[in-house]
């Protein structure tokens, strides 16, 4: 079955590019699911589940959560949602999330989205949300920055290679960047 996996990719960072805001938007154009990794985990910790206190400390440092955990989160969130196409939104993060989820699961993307956006645009949205995230503090942001060039833009790579990867410029506002995607997702539907 096809399955697409939504992901980030900046040459600076990644964080804040704009990937749940488009994901928000591809779900009421597209008829996919869209599955943040990073909302699973929020929600993991809310429902005081074993793990939670392990991934709240994670998420404050910026660091990536073991592969098996999260991908516990997307495979029952996969099959409750009864559809077969998905934005995998922030995942995999890394080289052991990418190989274990591959084949655990036998899932491949179709396509990986790269959300182009410099460090400096991405910070000013962070610090601008004000949705309450713990990890939007410029201590964090930082972190979770460095994490993204030493751990994530290897997948990008990887993805890149198998010519799988679309730039989109993410720097622009919200209405023109979904110009870029919905050009991308029709040539995916045709
Ligand atoms: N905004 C969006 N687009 C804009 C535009 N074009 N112009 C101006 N403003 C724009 O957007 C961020 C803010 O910017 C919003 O206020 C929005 O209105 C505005 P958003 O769409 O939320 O950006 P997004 O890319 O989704 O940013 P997010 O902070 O969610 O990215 P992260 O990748 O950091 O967060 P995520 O939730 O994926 O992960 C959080 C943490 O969870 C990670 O650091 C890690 O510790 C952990 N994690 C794992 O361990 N494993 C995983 O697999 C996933 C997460
Ligand atoms: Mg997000």
């Amino acid at each position: 079955s096809p399955s697409f996996l939504y992901w980030d990719f900046t040459r600076a960072g990644g964080p804040g590019s704009g990937k749940g805001t488009q994901c928000s938007n591809i779900v009421q154009n597209f008829g996919y699911t869209h599955l943040s990794a990073g909302d699973l985990l929020r929600a993991e910790i809310k429902s005081g589940s074993e793990n939670g206190t392990m991934i709240q400390n994670m998420i404050k440092e910026g660091k990536i959560v073991p592969a098996e955990v999260t991908i516990k989160l997307l495979q029952k969130a996969i099959q409750e949602s009864g559809n077969e196409k998905f934005l995998i939104d922030g995942f995999p993060r890394n080289e052991e999330n990418r190989a274990s989820f591959e084949s655990i699961t036998g899932i491949v993307p179709e396509i990986v989205l790269f959300f182009d956006c410099s460090e400096e645009e991405m910070e000013k949205r962070l610090l601008n949300r004000n949705q309450g995230r713990e990890d939007d503090n410029i201590e964090t942001i930082r972190k979770r920055f460095k994490v993204y060039m030493e751990s994530s833009l290897p997948v990008i790579q990887y993805y890149d290679n198998l010519g799988k990867v679309r730039r989109i410029d993410a720097a622009k506002p919200i209405d023109v960047v979904f110009e870029e995607v919905k050009a991308i997702f029709e040539k995916v539907d045709a």
